[in-house]
């Protein structure tokens, strides 16, 4: 709140407000107020996906098709909460996130009775743009979720507009069914009060090649009336184009799903619907790659309060990135992404693309979805399972060790 800010804390607010007027574009550019600074990269953010590990394999376990693609995107809702705004309630306020280094890890498990292990891998793709690339997994209930984001960002009066550059794929092996799920553009509020936070807009989709489409739109305070973390999403027949569900409410708290105008499910946040929480390694097994391990100092010079090293120790990160950029330039050599592979396109996702873009335009009158240029994500994001395989069974064991070599420690 204004008032939390108070002396050079206020000034160097008003500063910061000034100098993001002017912003170009690029987040991670961005040079923040120390105290708004996090000591949590933006590669450990795909771990959000999974938070209710019993949601994320649900489908899996259900015959009907139809209730299937409810169940997806009722986990899908669920997910709302701590991708957007966990920080904001843990911490008071959204923070600026590190900025993950090309090759940056995060790797971990979640565990659940219910559920079994589902694991986590998310890796830096790309630095320039940044992108990240993630692939969750649950091998007993063969549930796979892979995809890979990144952002655009632009500032229009007092507020940051970010749009996401990307998709997840949901993949249920029992049913050999996809489902394509596109990422919500959201804005930074608060920025004045020096207390910013996350507020979704516009719509996404989910489109199966089951044949069901969801249509998800977001809306805040501002709207007529509306309460702010507002959703409403519509489940449809592909092929009959009849509206089958609708599940509305507050993403931040309770869902309500409905067929036709019946109530038939409620979902909410809090002590009903527990969070797991993920469990990594400790950090002296961890690689050097892997992002606690490698921003150790940094974070505990944030921890401290120690403004002055958290910017030594943040240019020893850089400079020996961009010491290791110059050197492959020089050899003619890039960096392998340990777990990922950059394509020009996905056929399975062309066609779900064109599917959903075709029933929004013949049935719902609206304009179709598009895929993103892979120019804005340096390419198409895929987990490469010969690549996982390869470091499991410790074949790549040579490469792991040389890359963990190239972080400073
Ligand atoms: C990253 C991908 C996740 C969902 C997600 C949630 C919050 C977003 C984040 C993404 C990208 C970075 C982000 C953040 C909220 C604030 C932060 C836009 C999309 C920016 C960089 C911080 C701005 C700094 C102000 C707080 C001063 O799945």
């Amino acid at each position: 709140m204004a008032a939390a800010l108070t002396g050079s804390a206020k000034s160097t607010w008003a500063s910061f407000l000034k100098s993001i007027a002017s912003f170009n574009g690029d987040l991670a550019s961005m040079t923040a107020p120390p105290f708004i600074l996090s000591k949590t990269s933006l590669v450990e953010y795909s771990a959000y996906w999974t938070e209710h590990p019993k949601l994320f394999v649900a489908p899996a376990k259900e015959q009907d098709p139809e209730k299937r693609a409810l169940l997806v995107l009722k986990w899908f809702l669920s997910t709302l909460k701590q991708q957007y705004s966990s920080r904001s309630e843990k911490l008071g306020s959204e923070k600026k996130p590190l900025n993950p280094f090309l090759g940056e890890l995060f790797l971990g498990h979640w565990e659940d009775e219910e559920a079994g292990k589902t694991e986590l891998i998310s890796e830096q793709v790309s630095h320039h743009p940044p992108v990240t690339a993630y692939s969750i997994f649950n091998e007993k209930h063969g549930v796979k979720l892979q995809g890979y984001n990144g952002q655009k960002a632009g500032f229009a009066s007092m507020t940051i507009n970010v749009k996401q550059v990307g998709i997840a794929r949901l993949r249920l092996e029992k049913w050999d069914e996809e489902y394509l799920i596109t990422l919500p553009a959201l804005h930074i509020e608060g920025l004045v009060y020096g207390s910013p936070f996350v507020e979704l807009e516009k719509s996404t989709i989910i489109q199966s090649s089951s044949g069901f489409f969801a249509k998800i739109d977001y809306t805040g305070k501002g709207w007529v009336g509306g309460k702010s973390n507002s959703v409403s999403a519509e489940l449809y027949d592909n092929k009959t184009g009849k509206l089958l569900y609708t599940i509305s409410g507050q993403w931040t708290k309770e869902l309500v799903i409905k067929k036709a105008k019946t109530e038939v499910e409620r979902f909410e946040h809090g002590d009903k619907n527990p969070t797991t929480g993920l469990t990594i390694k400790p950090i002296e097994e961890q690689d050097p790659l892997e992002s606690r391990r490698a921003w150790a100092k940094v974070g505990a010079a944030i921890d401290k309060g120690d403004y002055d090293e958290t910017g030594i120790e943040k240019s020893k990160i850089e400079n020996a990135q961009r010491d290791l950029r110059k050197k492959e330039k020089e050899e003619g050599t890039t960096w392998e992404r340990r777990y990922f592979t950059a394509v020009d396109k996905v056929d399975e996702v062309d066609a779900l693309v064109e599917r959903a873009g075709k029933f929004m335009k013949t049935v719902l009158g609206l304009t179709p979805i598009s895929m993103d240029e892979p120019a804005k994500t340096n390419g198409v994001w895929v987990f490469d399972t010969k690549k996982y395989e390869d470091v499991v069974s410790g074949r790549k064991a040579e490469e792991v060790r040389r890359a963990g070599e190239t972080v400073l420690e």
